[in-house]
């Protein structure tokens, strides 16, 4: 499925019927009086979130959505229908923002949220609410007002517990496909991953989180270098980052200069998500067969801060992977305040 996560959206409410304007004729009834009666109120529309999807694609095709109208009053003081709501499902975690003001209005942050995004129109009068003691036969009756009429733009940030981020072709894709059910592509070139993939951790009964990978960063990604920071949105709210390091560079790059890369991309693009807890993954440990690469890699340990957790895995094998997960899931236990 194609993954979207920015659109804009025309949405409107229903217009409001009109009242009419009528009078009881029935035979022996002289005067009947007035029975004209009130319009429909219009249609509303609303934005559901939705636990079943992931993408904003369904709304690339469709960008006008509009509640249906209320009918129109009928004689005998019969009220126009009100017109349907229009419900529009959208993923967990869409932020809603009227694109004239860039106003949030609501981040549909939890499944089964609903927000009004487009008032439906007011019904209008029919004539026997005009009728008073000095107007016996009203030929008065009001229209319905137009519905509200907004342009959204449509923002996604995913849901997840535990982020990936590093550099391309660190194993991000390869880790996540290692310890869940996501089948992201995996290959020896950088930008394999193009877009972002959740994954199920399962450990048990009870106990899983959410996996995210996206698409490696490049130093000068927050001036647009490869695919830029616009990925980075979907970690905002995890509650930890899993900073993945191919310890094995194929290009024979500084392991503490690419460690650090990633971190000034971090820092560029949010001082909160940078200062989130975030641990060292060290992956492609079974490469490290050389005298040259075992060096470096010692060399780096030893820069690391005494604070910073690490963990060393083998993707690829799915060797320390387990380990690294219920260290996760401890942690996510520990830490179970909302982000
Ligand atoms: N030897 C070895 N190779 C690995 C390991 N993990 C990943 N690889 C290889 O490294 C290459 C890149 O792996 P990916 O998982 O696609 O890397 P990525 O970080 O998702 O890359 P992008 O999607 O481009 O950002 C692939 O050829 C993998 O087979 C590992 O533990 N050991
Ligand atoms: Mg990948």
């Amino acid at each position: 499925m194609k993954f979207l996560d920015e659109v804009e959206i025309v949405v409107e409410g229903g217009k409001g019927g009109a009242g009419c304007v009528s009078f009881r004729r029935e035979k022996f009834i002289p005067c009947g009086g007035p029975n004209g009666g009130d319009g429909g109120d219009g249609g509303s529309v609303y934005l559901k979130a939705s636990a079943n999807l992931n993408t904003l694609v369904d709304f690339h095709f469709n960008r006008l959505y509009k509640a249906q109208a209320g009918e129109n009053g009928k004689g005998s003081d019969c009220a126009g229908k009100k017109g349907n709501d229009c419900i529009l499902e959208v993923p967990v975690g869409t932020e809603i923002f009227d694109a004239n003001t860039r106003e949030l209005m609501s981040d549909l942050a939890k499944s089964g949220q609903v927000q009004r995004v487009a008032q439906g129109g007011w019904h209008g009068l029919g004539n026997v609410r005009f009728k008073s003691s000095i107007n016996r036969s009203p030929r008065q009756s009001t229209p319905g007002q137009a519905g509200e009429s907004r342009r959204l733009r449509l923002s996604l940030k995913l849901l997840a517990d535990v982020g990936l981020v590093g550099l391309p072709n660190a194993g991000k894709s390869s880790l996540i496909r290692a310890v869940s059910a996501a089948t992201p592509e995996v290959a020896d070139y950088p930008f394999t991953t193009l877009q972002p993939h959740l994954g199920v951790v399962s450990l048990g009964y009870g106990r899983s989180f959410v996996m995210a990978d996206i698409p490696g960063l490049i130093p000068g990604a927050a001036e647009g270098a490869g695919l830029g920071l616009r990925f980075l949105k979907h970690l905002d709210r995890t509650r930890l980052l899993l900073h993945v390091v191919d310890i094995c560079p194929s290009d024979g790059s500084s392991l503490v200069s690419n460690i650090a890369s990633i971190q000034e991309e971090l820092i560029k693009y949010s001082p909160a998500l940078a200062a989130k807890p975030r641990w060292f993954v060290f992956n492609k440990m079974d490469l490290l067969t050389t005298i040259e690469s075992e060096d470096a890699y010692r060399c780096l340990k030893k820069q690391l801060p005494k604070n910073r957790l690490y963990f060393e895995i083998s993707a690829l094998q799915g060797v320390g992977a387990k380990a690294l997960c219920y260290a996760l899931m401890d942690f996510l236990e520990q830490n179970v305040c909302e982000v």
